[in-house]
């Protein structure tokens, strides 16, 4: 590689967010998908977010190609199961931020089902689908985006099957915030995605793209370029819009916009609902209790504050927000520790001291009665080994919990044990 190469990759503003040794990349001239990922790129930057606590996650495809291009932790992974992956991910360290950026075919056709369940959850991750309406990387096929009449390698007479509006499927599905742009819209992708960096629950955000390579060319619908024109002159934007009016129509009016915004307990926060039930204060989940996850987040969330502060004032000087250095937002941090040292420092003692918002596990805990006293209601001996108590005091992460827990309830839970070995033994009787 000649050293002017070398020179203009380390000297890229994007070197420390992409990975400047796997360019060039795969992607075709006049893909949208390049656009996108400076757009995302640009969103983790401003966002604030610790690039550290940050997972990229991507199925297979172009727009799988991602994962690999990003100098963040990544997984590429299998067709359709990069949400599974994700949901792994993020319930094994929830303190990771899980983006998964993916095709409309891994996503809405193989995936299809892993992304309605995802968005019913409100599992905390954040999907980026690339919507081209083809399968690109195979060859141009359908997919379940192709607008009807399109010419596609399966479909060489026009699609005659209905095609799925994302934003309604999600919409439907229970997602708590639903975007969609085009790949001409980069400015509006990037705030997306940094609102949805920010924020808790499932972030679904649909980026229309141009294939020129497959889906333009069989279509006669020109290059990259004319595709972006069609979408200037196409795209209508309405906020709020009723997601039931999303769909589109072969080279017809795209309507773009943040559709849905709002509150709802997230996937993680329905757990800790449920387990404060049933084991009450001692509850810890990864080993920390609440009120010391709380302190922790708050923690970040003034970290977060500097940073963005931090780029802020060098956006004011001229700087562009890709060229922030990282010495001036450490700078930034340090001043910020200085100012609030006690509120950043989230140490277990600090956290003991917190008994105001542990307080209101006890009340929950009184008010959905002992977990003892929902084992003895159990009547019939078919669903002793259903008993909700046992599940957490087996499945409780911190043996001391677990160990405390068990005390509690070991009478009932015994008698129940000694009911199941009688269930499990009959079969084998009637065997022999
Ligand atoms: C289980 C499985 N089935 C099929 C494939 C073949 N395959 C690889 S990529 C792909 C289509 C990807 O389309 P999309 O997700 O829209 O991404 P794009 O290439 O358009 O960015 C298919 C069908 C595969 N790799 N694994
Ligand atoms: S085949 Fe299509 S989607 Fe894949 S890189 Fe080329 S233009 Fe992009
Ligand atoms: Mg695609």
């Amino acid at each position: 590689m000649s050293t002017d190469i070398i020179k203009f990759k380390a000297g890229s503003p994007m070197a420390d967010t992409l990975r400047m040794d796997r360019m060039p990349h795969i992607w075709c001239p006049g893909c949208g998908i390049g656009s996108e990922v400076n757009s995302f790129a640009d969103a983790v930057k401003r966002s604030g977010i610790d690039p550290k606590k940050l997972v990229v996650v991507s199925g297979i495809g172009c727009t799988g190609r991602v994962a690999g291009y990003v100098n963040f932790d990544s997984m590429h992974t299998t067709h359709g199961r990069a949400i599974p992956v994700a949901t792994g991910i993020k319930l094994a360290n929830p303190e990771l931020t899980v983006v998964v950026f993916s095709g409309e075919g891994d996503l809405a056709g193989i995936g299809g089902n892993h992304l309605i369940h995802a968005a019913r959850r409100n599992m905390d991750l954040i999907v980026i689908c690339n919507n081209n309406f083809t399968y690109g990387m195979t060859g141009g096929q359908v997919t379940p985006t192709t607008p009807g009449g399109a010419t596609a390698s399966t479909t060489p007479y026009g699609n005659y099957e209905y095609p799925f509006s994302l934003p309604f499927l999600m919409d439907a599905a229970g997602a708590t915030y639903i975007a969609r742009w085009t790949s001409m819209h980069s400015r509006n992708v990037t705030q997306s995605i940094e609102e949805a960096l920010l924020r808790k629950g499932f972030s679904f955000i649909e980026i229309i793209s141009p294939c020129p390579t497959l889906y333009l060319r069989r279509n006669r619908l020109g290059d990259g370029v004319d595709q972006l024109q069609n979408y200037q002159d196409n795209s209508i934007l309405k906020h709020g819009c009723d997601t039931r009016e999303t769909a589109i129509d072969f080279q017809g009016k795209i309507v773009i916009g943040k559709f849905v915004e709002k509150n709802k307990p997230s996937y993680l926060d329905a757990v800790d609902k449920c387990c404060i039930k049933l084991v009450g204060d001692d509850y810890q989940l990864y080993g920390k209790t609440i009120p010391e996850r709380e302190a922790e987040e708050k923690a970040e969330k003034e970290k977060i504050a500097a940073r963005r502060a931090a780029m802020a004032a060098a956006e004011a000087q001229g700087e562009t927000v890709a060229s922030v250095s990282v010495s001036t937002v450490k700078k930034a941090l340090a001043n910020a520790a200085k100012k609030a040292p006690a509120k950043a420092v989230a140490t277990p003692k600090a956290a003991k001291k917190a008994p105001a918002k542990a307080k209101p596990a006890k009340k929950a805990e009184a008010k959905a009665k002992p977990a003892k006293k929902v084992v003895a209601k159990v009547p019939t001996k078919k669903t002793a080994p259903k008993a909700p108590v046992k599940k957490v005091a087996t499945k409780a992460p911190v043996k001391k919990i677990a160990a405390k827990a068990a005390k509690k309830t070991a009478p009932k839970v015994a008698v129940k044990a000694k009911v199941a070995p009688k269930k499990t033994s009959k079969p084998n009787k009637t065997r022999k």
